[in-house]
């Protein structure tokens, strides 16, 4: 450890918060004594609504992006900023919220303002304040869709969920990132399904219950956090919290200081994980979605198998192998199937790789494909498909019948108008699932082949006919290890 670390960690047992305002070059406000995070339903009925409402008029009427007084300076912030494939996706955010925080009570006036949060696993509809499209509400966007029942799910929250960061294997970072997250998203649509998400006021209200879902999934002791013994309370001096976050040009933050709530001055009004997903009576309960999500919650079928076209296995670079795949997949509402006609010896590749990854990693001579990943390639949204309302699990290999439990053992990834639009910096975008530990469950028998599927969840205005053309679905094996944190090895995209 550097000698710079080891100053941090005592200077954090002194007096961090005071000495750490310091770092708030551009924003006036010196650290108070920690304010509380409110639910929606319970923001609204305190004074700190209208101070919210008048920060976020004045922002939104500011067209000058270069001031950290406007809105798009924040939407900027997230679009040049957030990250991308590295393992800091929830404390990048937790940040990023924090400043804008900040920002809001110098802008309002009203030091006692803090950010409210959504808890959509009480409350899966939006708040109807966020959907009255009366002129001059600053709540109101253009949305796909409002209930976001469909998005949730417990299995962040699962007993076997132990670590917590993007690049190692049963983690909290990676799980919540892909659903909830990902889906809330999706199903909302209109700018919540693009790269400047942040244009939404929703966006932090989502972002607020992500976080204080972090928070509640860490606590008592902050486990599976690097650095922590006796976390929330102990140093962070693992080389995970050195180094800094950047929001925008000026603006930056030690990542230690993200590591725990408090030392960002804040907490939340309701610090527990959900124990059940909300009764189906409390989503709309005019909506077909109400249907889907009762058939899910009994029995999931595999979707018929579509027809496409073979691709071959071919070598993808030095360290990254096809075993064959199928291209032109058009996903409209049907779920569907993709069968990937792998040759034998493609076949045998696979199983080898899974024995091989299943060893401790230093019995794995290097250059050993070692992981697995499927790859969805040569992405395209078509029509309506930009505008979201709607997502695909991902899940390989599937059972003909089994239950949503049961499920989530086939389950990869989710993929929308979202993920595709973080992916796709330039022209055709490229996502890729993790599917080494979803394998190496399976028996030999059930590796005999391998299949895709894709299964269509849609929110209440969801769009009709096609939205999302996949150019090239395929498998790879690859020499890097199934939990390295790097994109390539990320169990899961990652997009914020
Ligand atoms: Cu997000």
């Amino acid at each position: 450890m550097s000698s710079l670390l080891l100053g941090r960690r005592v200077f954090i047992g002194t007096s961090a918060i005071a000495a750490a305002s310091l770092s708030f070059p551009r924003l006036g406000f010196s650290q108070a004594a920690t304010q509380t995070r409110l639910e929606w339903q319970q923001f609204k009925t305190t004074p700190q609504y209208a101070s919210f409402l008048n920060a976020l008029r004045k922002m939104k009427a500011n067209t000058n992006a270069a001031s950290s007084s406007s809105w798009a300076y924040w939407t900027n912030a997230h679009v040049n900023y957030c990250p991308h494939g590295t393992p800091y996706f929830l404390a990048w955010h937790r940040g990023y919220l924090h400043f804008l925080e900040q920002q809001m009570r110098l802008v309002s006036q009203d030091n006692t303002l803090s950010m409210p949060y959504w808890n959509y696993y009480k409350f899966p509809k939006m708040p109807v304040e966020f959907t009255d499209p009366t002129p001059g509400n600053p709540l109101y966007m253009p949305r796909t869709g409002t209930n976001v029942y469909n998005a949730l799910t417990m299995s962040p929250f699962a007993s076997g969920v132990w670590n917590f960061q993007h690049g190692t294997m049963n983690a909290f970072e990676p799980k919540i990132e892909s659903a909830p997250h990902n889906p809330v998203h999706n199903l909302i649509g209109g700018a919540m399904a693009t790269m400047t998400s942040p244009r939404d006021p929703i966006f932090f209200l989502h972002h607020a219950n992500i976080d204080r879902l972090w928070h509640a999934w860490a606590l008592p002791d902050g486990k599976g956090i690097p650095g922590t013994s006796n976390p929330y309370s102990a140093s962070t001096s693992s080389p995970y919290w050195a180094g800094n976050f950047t929001y925008a040009p000026g603006l930056t933050m030690p990542r230690y200081r993200t590591y725990y709530p408090g030392w960002l001055n804040f907490g939340y009004s309701d610090n527990t994980k959900p124990t059940a997903l909300p009764p189906l009576a409390r989503a709309n309960p005019d909506s077909p979605i109400k249907l889907v999500q009762a058939q899910a919650a009994s029995l999931l079928t595999r979707p018929g198998t579509g027809d496409f076209p073979a691709t071959a296995a071919r070598a993808v670079s030095a360290n990254q192998r096809s075993l064959g795949g199928v291209s032109g997949v058009v996903l409209a509402e049907t779920s569907v199937s993709a069968r990937l006609p792998l040759a034998a010896s493609s076949l045998q590749m696979l199983q080898d790789t899974i024995t091989v990854a299943a060893r401790p990693p230093p019995q794995i001579p290097s250059g050993n494909f070692q992981s697995v990943v499927v790859v969805l390639d040569k992405l395209l949204l078509l029509g309506a498909g930009a505008k979201g309302g709607y997502f695909y699990n991902v899940y390989i290999n599937l059972p003909f019948i089994t239950d949503a439990e049961r499920a989530r053992r086939y389950f990869l990834g989710t993929v929308g108008a979202f993920e595709v639009a973080g992916a796709a910096h330039h022209g055709l975008a490229k996502l890729e699932y993790q599917a080494t530990d979803v394998l190496s469950q399976l028996s030999a028998f059930e590796l005999q082949d391998v299949t895709v599927s894709l299964v269509r969840i849609s929110g209440e205005n969801h769009p009709r006919g096609a939205v999302l053309k996949l150019g090239d679905v395929r498998i790879e094996v690859s020499t890097v290890p199934p939990w390295d944190a790097s994109p390539r090895g990320r169990p899961g995209p990652c997009y914020c």
